[in-house]
């Protein structure tokens, strides 16, 4: 990144709000950002993204909120999500996919996640599949994709993004403050929230493309080369079963492989991965 550049990044106005319409003026996206609804405050992102989509909201058409009361995670949990320091953003997107490969829009934005982050901060994070973003074993960003499908092709997909920017661990709350950390805290310095969210815009459209264009096979390379959990063993919950073993990596479909312990290989399609010590 040119000096010039980087001193812009650092020096704009921290606590203040988004600045959207520079947002816009520096978007080059081809098809994400083509309409941005702002909020000082929401429940949720996705929720209103869903209404939205519900009332015919085109493809790429952004909900982006200062802070967000409700704001969720997977089954049910909580996505902490104080005012005027990070991005809660939510995509309406219209993909051209059957309903099975939906799940792969989660890991074709985790890709962009990686390579948005990394390209502001000297290490570059790791994803945890299917949908978190993590340094140094504590999470940066999650992703939460809602799918509305018929049996034979997908509707819409809202693709819902946390990403903690500059987001102190002295202001967390104390019950994850030893699981999460942001972007400020790995760089030491405050970071320009619309060059972060113009840069991100810009890689999920990329990685968007490239998976509706070339499917899932294309991004699959990049997507294991940020994966954190190879070789790690790990328990993985599946709901009412529970699996131990060493992830593997993911197979041509974005499904994780685990290896258990009596050498039985596993297609895990949805769960939650938690790594062990040993
Ligand atoms: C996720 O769920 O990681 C998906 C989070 C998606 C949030 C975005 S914000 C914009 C959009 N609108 C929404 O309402 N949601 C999306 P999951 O894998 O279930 O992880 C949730 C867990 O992450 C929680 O149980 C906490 O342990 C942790 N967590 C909560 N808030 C966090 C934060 N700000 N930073 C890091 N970790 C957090």
């Amino acid at each position: 990144m040119p000096p010039s550049e980087r001193k812009a990044i650092l020096s704009a106005p921290f606590s203040a709000a988004l600045d959207i319409t520079d947002v816009r003026a520096r978007l080059s996206a081809k098809r994400l950002g083509t309409r941005f609804h702002y909020f000082a405050e929401l429940d949720s992102t996705n929720t209103r993204a869903r209404e939205l989509a519900e009332s015919g909201a085109a493809e790429g058409e952004i909900v982006i909120a200062e802070s967000q009361t409700q704001g969720r995670g997977r089954l049910g949990r909580r996505w902490e999500s104080p005012p005027l320091s990070n991005l809660y953003l939510s995509i309406v997107l219209r993909p051209g996919l059957p309903p099975k490969h939906a799940p792969q829009i989660t890991l074709a934005a985790a890709v962009a996640l990686v390579e948005t982050v990394g390209s502001f901060l000297p290490r570059p994070p790791v994803i945890k599949w299917p949908n978190d973003i993590l340094i140094d074993g504590k999470k940066l960003a999650g992703i939460l994709t809602e799918a509305a499908c018929d049996t034979e092709c997908v509707q819409y997909v809202i693709l819902g993004i946390g990403l903690n920017l500059n987001y102190r661990a002295e202001t967390m709350p104390e019950t994850l403050r030893q699981r999460a950390t942001s972007m400020a805290d790995r760089a030491g310095e405050n970071l320009c929230r619309e060059t972060v969210l113009v840069r991100l815009i810009h890689d999920l459209d990329r990685c968007y493309g490239e998976l509706e264009e070339s499917g899932f096979a294309a991004l699959r390379p990049r997507w294991e080369t940020h994966f954190g959990l190879r070789g790690r063993r790990v328990r993985v919950e599946l709901g009412d079963q529970t699996i131990i073993g060493r992830a593997q990596g993911i197979d041509h479909e974005g499904a994780l492989i685990v290896e258990t312990d009596d050498e039985q290989r596993r297609s895990i399609i949805a769960g939650d991965v938690i790594p062990l010590e040993t």
